[in-house]
């Protein structure tokens, strides 16, 4: 891997019919500068989830990082835990992405043991758990799978575990999801991205990111078991939430 990340500009020409998005090879190439360009406060989530493992990571249990990409969740974890015998369990579905996370990973600089995992993060089990952080991946998931999934994650966490879920959000009326998505928009044009890339992104995005409501999110938090549930973060259409078992 370089060590300069490289620019994203996979929607700079135009591509006619724009093809869906996929977490492929050239993706991969680009990631880190997409995500950062792309998702307003993402660092601030990024290092979150390390002050959260910090305070809620309990001696020999388990964290999880769901659609870990290329494990910046992970290595903020890693970097902030403080207790003995934690093992962090990072877990993709894309060989591309995976693959490259191993490479960073081998360069980050922790003696925290990660395990990677090439899954869907539907199919896997978790246990024993103390944090679990879904960072932008259960807007890739389908609807009807998600109540399954975030069961699946209560049912894993130990009581008092954690859970951090940052997503893209859709709003209502339809007036303000228009107003958010429009300063969306215009964090990307500030960031350098011209009026064609965020129009073709935003295509190979269309029916492949499904955002939902923040309270959708929070009645189905409520719903399988939690015992509390916030936003601590919102930036425009995005947002990430904690929970606490
Ligand atoms: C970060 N969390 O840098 N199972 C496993 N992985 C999946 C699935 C699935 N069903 N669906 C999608 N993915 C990261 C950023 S990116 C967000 C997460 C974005 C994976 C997919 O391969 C990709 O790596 C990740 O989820 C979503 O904090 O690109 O907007």
């Amino acid at each position: 891997m370089s060590d300069t990340p490289k620019q994203d500009n996979l929607f700079a020409s135009p591509l006619g019919n724009v093809p869906r998005f996929a977490f492929d090879e050239a993706v991969v190439d680009v990631f880190p500068d997409m995500i950062q360009r792309s998702v307003p406060g993402y660092q601030t989530i990024i290092n979150l989830c390390g002050e959260l493992a910090a305070r809620y990571v309990q001696p020999n249990s388990n964290c999880y990082d769901l659609g870990c990409s290329l494990g910046a969740s992970s290595l903020a974890i890693a970097q902030q835990v403080n207790q003995p015998g934690v093992s962090i369990v990072a877990v993709d579905n894309s060989a591309a992405m995976l693959s490259r996370c191993a490479s960073v990973l081998e360069q980050g600089q922790t003696t925290a043991k990660i395990e990677l995992v090439e899954a869907d993060i539907c199919d896997i089990e978790i246990s024993n758990a103390s944090l679990v952080v879904m960072n932008f991946t259960l807007q890739f998931i389908a609807i009807e799978k998600r109540q399954a999934l975030v069961e699946k994650i209560y049912a894993g966490l130990n009581p008092g575990g954690c859970l951090v879920i940052s997503e893209k959000l859709l709003f209502e009326p339809e007036s303000l999801n228009q107003l958010l998505s429009e300063l969306h928009h215009q964090f990307k044009s500030a960031q350098g991205y011209s009026d064609l890339e965020i129009s073709q992104k935003r295509d190979s995005l269309e029916n492949f990111l499904l955002p939902e409501t923040l309270e959708t999110h929070i009645n189905r938090i409520k719903a399988c078991g939690f015992n509390s549930a916030s936003p601590w973060f919102q930036c425009f259409n995005f947002a990430s939430l904690v929970a606490i078992k």
